[in-house]
């Protein structure tokens, strides 16, 4: 039997501070924003907020370059805000997560300050530092060839002490050295400095980078064009990434506090398990990346990839069988503030579909196994920026680096516009633009221009329009949070047992609890398709939820595009 716990049963909502509501008029959102909303969110359903970055930052990486842990950046508001913001929460029966960034600082923290000041700091080796290497031409090379996700090389170079620091993302975000004990104890320290203060837990940013290989050799040459190279190979998924994790599992379970880990190119099932397994102590759960990269082509992110239905049901089916088999417990998601709007990517944004699309997918995520992941707009359907936006009107610098690196490579025009097509599908900055609250102008988020343009489809889409309506995106994920609550043996600890396996237009499964079951059915396909629903259902089957008012089921039905319903036995 699996085991239960509360953060099985509870579900998360995540708020990127930015972008959700600015009650200043500076047109940047801020926690005092956030707090206007509690209603809102608790309206919907869920039972956990992780708030992303809201830290002292210069804001090179909306925050997720922290250069104080213990502050709040100053346009986000105060420490006593955030106070607020918990009582608030916690007023409503709501948790409260943290985003904890540990791998990296900004090299605007004191720390890293110190660190780059002098090699004879006490901080110096809090970061990770190596001596260049020399070509055969004698010229002056990074320590190895890995490159940085947000372009170029991992290392950059201080002429002060010649040597190199390593920053697996931005040059500002410099990679903190976990092999010293003193940033181990930081970190406890910090962890315990916001669960002191009420915090319920934390999402892990990146987690399974913190023990790279100490060695830090070349990576292997995937991508044959660039220069440098993913070392992910030596610093995913560490080889003392366990010790590090059961430090902060001792932490976690002292407060029994919620975690989930980041964990981008895992490679290793079993590594996994070795964290979310019940009884390691390490973390509660990992967002995995398979489904989010399913569309990435063979030279990266912005390189275009298409994908069979198929693919997606091997992914899913993967993670929920090994989680079941290995008392381990799933992450569901589909949207994060590093990814494009579901329903535009994974489904249909057309007018004539959108809402039903949005729709299916929530039936298609609310019911699997695992802690059910929302973010902010995606319980409204909101979509992926318009078609018509220039490159003028992103903001995010991981896909800005990489467009302006192209350009500067001197590719033609309609290189870098194919650059500009891949971006308007998964762009970061898709799931970046200010909230939809209202037709007012700047869509209620701000009395002012925003930091980032409103989608321009804010009069339609916006909450205020659907938290009243019955047939609403909205009310629908209210409804999908409500089941999970009310057939929570099913819903919650059911097994999950995928069905018509090689279906490439429908994608179905089962929970099964003792003699209670559920079948869920979503059609991805546009158009109409005929589908034959198992006997066992045809006769006994109730309808819990559906996106079309279906009120019948035969053997043989047909489903509209984008139908999604859920019967029970
Ligand atoms: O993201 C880590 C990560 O690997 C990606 O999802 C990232 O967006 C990708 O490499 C870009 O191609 C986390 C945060 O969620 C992200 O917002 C931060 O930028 C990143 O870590 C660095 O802290
Ligand atoms: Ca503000």
């Amino acid at each position: 039997p699996v085991h239960r716990a509360w953060w099985k049963e509870s579900n998360v909502y995540q708020i990127y501070p930015a972008s959700f509501k600015d009650s200043n008029g500076d047109g940047i959102g801020d926690i005092p924003g956030i707090i206007s909303e509690l209603d809102y969110i608790a309206g919907l359903g869920v039972d956990i907020v992780w708030l992303c970055p809201c830290f002292k930052s210069p804001q090179v990486d909306m925050g997720y370059d922290i250069s104080d842990y213990k502050d709040i950046y100053e346009k986000y508001g105060t420490l006593s805000d955030i106070d607020d913001l918990i009582s608030g929460l916690h007023k409503r029966g709501l948790k409260f997560v943290m985003d904890l960034v540990v791998n990296h600082s900004s090299d605007q923290h004191p720390w890293f300050q110190s660190s780059i000041s002098s090699k004879d700091s006490p901080y110096r080796d809090w970061y990770m530092w190596k001596k260049p290497r020399y070509a055969a031409d004698g010229s002056r090379q990074p320590p190895n060839n890995w490159s940085s996700a947000f372009g170029g090389s991992a290392w950059e170079y201080d002429a002060n002490s010649d040597e190199y620091y390593l920053h697996l993302f931005a040059k500002e975000q410099p990679d903190l050295n976990w092999e010293n004990p003193k940033v181990r104890e930081a970190v406890h320290d910090i962890m315990r400095f916001w669960l002191d203060r009420g915090v319920d837990g934390f999402r892990m940013d990146v987690i399974n980078f913190i023990s790279k290989d100490p060695a830090m050799p070349d990576a292997p040459i995937t991508i044959p064009t660039n220069k440098y190279q993913s070392g992910a190979k030596f610093f995913a998924n560490g080889p003392r990434l366990h010790e590090y994790l059961q430090d902060l599992g001792k932490i976690l379970k002292e407060y029994n506090a919620f975690s989930v880990g980041e964990m981008p190119l895992v490679f290793d099932l079993n590594e996994i398990i070795k964290v979310v397994g019940f009884d390691r102590n390490e973390l509660n759960m990992i967002f995995h990346f398979e489904i989010v990269n399913m569309d990435h082509g063979p030279t990266g992110k912005y390189s275009p990839h298409s994908w069979p239905l198929t693919e997606l049901k091997k992914i899913v089916n993967k993670w929920e069988t090994f989680m079941q088999t290995n008392d381990g417990w799933n992450a569901v998601y589909l949207e994060n503030h590093d990814q494009a709007r579901s329903v535009s990517r994974f489904a249909s944004d057309a007018p004539k579909f959108r809402k039903i699309a949005a729709q299916m997918l929530a039936t298609f995520l609310g019911f699997q196994c695992g802690t059910i992941f929302v973010y902010q707009g995606q319980e409204l359907g909101l979509a992926n920026v318009p078609k018509t936006w220039g490159v003028d009107k992103y903001r995010d610098l991981e896909s800005l680096n990489h467009y302006e690196e192209k350009a500067a490579a001197g590719e033609p025009k309609d290189v870098l516009d194919r650059i500009l097509s891949e971006m308007q599908k998964k762009a970061r900055d898709n799931a970046r633009t200010p909230m939809q609250w209202d037709t007012t102008a700047n869509s209620g988020f701000s009395s002012v221009t925003p930091w980032m343009d409103v989608n321009e489809d804010y009069k339609e889409w916006n909450a205020k329009a659907q938290v009243n309506d019955t047939s609403s995106v909205y009310a629908y994920w209210q409804s999908v949070f409500r089941l999970r609550r009310e057939f929570k043996d099913v819903m919650v600890y059911g097994t999950f047992i995928l069905v018509d396996d090689l279906n490439e237009s429908v994608f179905a499964y089962k929970r099964v609890y003792g003699s209670s079951e559920a079948l869920v059915v979503t059609s991805f396909k546009d158009t109409e398709i005929k589908w034959t629903v198992p006997k066992d259902y045809v006769e006994t089957g109730k309808i819990l939820l559906t996106n079309y008012d279906r009120s019948d089921i035969a053997e043989e039905i047909v489903l509209q595009p984008f139908e999604a319903f859920v019967l029970l036995i």
